[in-house]
């Protein structure tokens, strides 16, 4: 017996969100469905004049893969017909999307990466779309970004969608960490990863080496302790270099990824608000943790939509491990 995204979405509505009204599921279908037209262009990548940059930069002086264009103009248009979203925050997008809608009919704030790991593409390497949502506040000055900057915790689903060897979608309602895998010949995401768990402990560490060198002591300290035996298991490094494919092995086999602090990126390249905050929420519904070196990254209070963060996401064993050797070198200086 299948059950797809759809069913399980309304499920998880009717069980949880009743004063909904179907508004939320009908959101979310609007992800699904541009999630497949992404997949449909990335599967036919080679073959379609789409390989390449659109000869643009976005917001963050990044050359833009047409796929990315692509990629975020779907959302943009599938999101947008839906009356219960307010605003759309993406990483293309330097501002915010407003959509003049009454507070009682806009009721969401979504925001997205829409094809992270993009420069990938080329080489064939999975990349994937990242996405979280929030209630917009009751009382919210429109023109104010104090609806938009608010901490993790109050997010009420996130996800990504991973196009790899298949095309699997994992999310969260605040009610457990549920996967399904993209049946080509329905069309429609099957249930594939029941009350998905991260294992309590890994046997991977993720991070880019080759600036090993520049990230602060303790990321130093503790990645020599992965390597020398410390926390009593051995480690093998794996890192693809796509955040969405990196954090779907962790969540699935465990382990730990990191972006720490480098001298390129003081505050991390990873963005709070559309790839640190959505992972995390995942991560802690499946029992495992997310910090920025210090704080939970569900706790940190916004100061602008495009903000970075160091990212420390994993099984909880290796990020407590981390917060241990935090606290002694932080002592020790
Ligand atoms: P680096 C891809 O460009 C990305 O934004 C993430 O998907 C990935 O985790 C990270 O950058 C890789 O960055 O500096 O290791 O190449």
């Amino acid at each position: 017996m299948i059950i797809t995204a759809q069913q399980h979405i309304l499920r998880q509505q009717e069980q949880y969100f009743p004063e909904a009204g179907g508004t939320f599921s009908w959101m979310l279908s609007g992800i699904t469905l541009a999630t497949k037209m992404i997949q449909a262009k990335i599967r036919q990548a080679g073959l379609l004049d789409v390989l390449g940059s659109a000869g643009e930069t976005n917001v963050q002086g990044e050359t833009q893969q047409k796929l990315d264009v692509y990629a975020n103009q779907a959302l943009l248009h599938c999101l947008g017909l839906r009356d219960s979203v307010a605003i759309l925050v993406s990483e293309e997008n330097e501002e915010p999307v407003r959509f003049e809608r009454a507070p009682e009919t806009g009721k969401y704030i979504i925001f997205f990466d829409p094809l992270d790991g993009s420069s990938n593409i080329d080489v064939n390497v999975s990349v994937g779309t990242i996405f979280s949502i929030f209630r917009r506040p009751s009382k919210s000055d429109q023109t104010s970004m104090s609806e938009v900057l608010q901490p993790g915790l109050r997010q009420v689903a996130a996800g990504y969608v991973v196009y790899g060897s298949s095309t699997i979608l994992v999310y969260t309602a605040g009610r457990g960490v549920f996967g399904f895998t993209l049946d080509p010949e329905i069309g429609a995401y099957v249930l594939s990863h029941d009350n998905l768990r991260m294992p309590q402990h890994g046997n991977f560490y993720s991070v880019n080496e080759a600036q090993a060198h520049t990230f602060p002591p303790q990321y130093q300290q503790y990645l020599a302790n992965l390597r020398n035996g410390e926390l009593g298991r051995t480690y093998s490094s794996r890192y693809v270099g796509s955040l969405v494919a990196d954090f779907h092995r962790t969540i699935l086999k465990g382990g730990v990824f990191l972006y720490p602090p480098t001298n390129g990126y003081p505050q991390g390249k990873l963005r709070l608000l559309y790839e640190a905050n959505p992972l995390a929420f995942i991560a802690e519904q499946a029992g495992g943790a997310a910090i920025d070196g210090q704080r939970r990254i569900l706790e940190i209070q916004p100061g602008e939509i495009h903000q970075r963060t160091p990212f420390v996401i994993g099984s909880k064993a290796e990020v407590e491990a981390f917060e241990q050797v935090s606290q002694r070198t932080s002592v020790s200086r």
